[in-house]
């Protein structure tokens, strides 16, 4: 299921969740396999596919603000970012992901939505196809986090009573304040 060798995660109930995913137009192929990755991983926590939303943008540079707007929707309960960036001749490649990794923090900061950085910067093509097909698929960790942090915010910020410790009761993910249209998405 998750990527080997990478990181472990609990038992998760997605059942309640509604994710939002943003991909990228560039590199296509490859990061239409990892959105496949981060929805099966979805669909194995529980998360219904009516509450997952998908839009796409033209490149990595775009997510951080296609982001921002589904966060401020109030639709959803995370956000994954997907998006490929290769290495090339020039210094694009530094600036984008700089800049696209400090901006999706910056976005599950300032929103208190979780923002996955479901971004591969690779030097080389073959690092691409390593990272996001079979069982090495980045994309299901994504998914994976994206419920977790779902869940974490729902416990943070959902409950009128408050344990002695911890983030708080644990509530229904979904809903928060804002969240309360009957369709996800922009
Ligand atoms: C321009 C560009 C280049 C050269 N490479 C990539 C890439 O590998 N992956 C990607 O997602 N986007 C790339 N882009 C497009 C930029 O992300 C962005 O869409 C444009 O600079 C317009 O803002």
């Amino acid at each position: 299921m998750a990527v080997e060798g990478a990181v472990d995660f609990p038992t998760l109930d997605g059942s309640k969740a509604r994710i939002g995913i943003i991909k990228t137009r560039w590199n296509k192929e490859d990061v239409s396999n990892l959105v496949n990755g981060c929805k099966k991983a979805l669909k194995e926590t529980g998360v219904d596919d009516a509450n997952v939303f998908e839009t796409e943008v033209p490149g990595a540079f775009e997510l951080p603000y296609a982001a921002r707007l589904l966060a401020l929707s109030g639709t959803v309960d995370a956000v994954v970012c997907v998006g490929v960036l290769v290495k090339g001749d020039t210094m694009h490649f530094e600036y984008i992901s700089d800049a696209v990794s400090s901006g999706i923090m910056n976005v599950g900061l300032q929103t208190a939505v979780p923002c996955v950085f479901g971004v591969l910067t690779c030097n080389t093509e073959e690092q691409v196809k390593a990272r996001s097909t079979g069982k090495h698929n980045h994309g299901e960790s994504w998914g994976q986090t994206a419920v977790e942090m779902a869940l974490l915010r729902g416990e943070a910020l959902g409950g009128a009573q408050k344990p002695s410790m911890g983030f708080g009761a644990p509530v229904e993910v979904g809903s928060t304040a804002k969240s309360s249209g009957p369709k996800i998405g922009f």
